[in-house]
């Protein structure tokens, strides 16, 4: 079987090859996602990132199926925090913030409960997990690197927050000359506006950053692959 497909998306139909293509999943971590977690502690409703779950698991057991690249990405920091920049601790003066014991141990620290992948997404061994200190994920890892070795020119992308981890990462990626192709159902916001907002910037200008798809016409087109 061919590993060429094309993709229903806006702004147009995208050809991918299931061969360079990785599926990335950015950021779903229990303290952004969870009930009790460092997410819903600074007031948010976190139903409105849980609704990406389902999907996600979709997109993820069809990528295994058919042997596509899967990625995971962690957003969080050291735990002495001397890859913390004091911009990130200070800003927001939270109550609680990086570092400090939260809900699910010490916030968005490495090895904590709240740091680690939600159980409905659990990485199998042989999906490497980038531990990023930004919020794009390619500042400050070896991301580029892997996807270089790997010969992957095409990323699709899914995760939290739309306007922030998502769309760092997406825009990094541009610069290095990879497509993205945004999963509108699996990527969410604490903020319906911004995840609006931030899927049409996505595909604005001819798809400035690259294409606005969903879980199942992806799944339907790599399931023929
Ligand atoms: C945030 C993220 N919002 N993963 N992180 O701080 O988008």
């Amino acid at each position: 079987m061919s590993p060429l497909t094309i993709i229903e998306a806006n702004p147009y139909p995208l050809s991918l090859n299931t061969k360079s293509t990785t599926l990335l999943l950015i950021d779903m971590q229990r303290d952004f996602l969870e009930p009790g977690g460092f997410g819903e502690t600074l007031g948010n409703d976190v139903s409105l990132l849980r609704r990406t779950i389902e999907p996600c698991q979709n997109i993820l057991k069809a990528a295994r199926n058919v042997g596509l690249s899967v990625i995971h990405t962690r957003e969080g920091h050291r735990p002495d925090l001397t890859d913390a920049p004091p911009s990130k601790l200070t800003r927001g003066k939270l109550e609680t913030g990086i570092g400090d014991d939260g809900p699910m141990g010490r916030i968005l620290i490495r090895g904590e409960i709240g740091h680690d992948i939600i159980p409905e997404l659990t990485p199998n061994l042989n999906e490497p997990i980038i531990d990023k200190p930004g919020k794009g994920a390619f500042y400050e890892t070896d991301l580029h690197l892997i996807l270089q070795n790997r010969g992957i020119k095409t990323l699709i992308v899914c995760g939290i927050t739309t306007e922030v981890c998502v769309h760092t990462t997406v825009r990094e990626a541009n610069d290095r000359g990879y497509e993205c192709l945004i999963l509108e159902d699996c990527v969410g916001s604490y903020f319906p506006e911004f995840q609006r907002v931030g899927i049409e910037m996505i595909k604005a200008q001819g798809g400035i950053f690259g294409w606005v798809s969903d879980s199942s016409s992806v799944i339907s087109a790599i399931s023929t692959c």
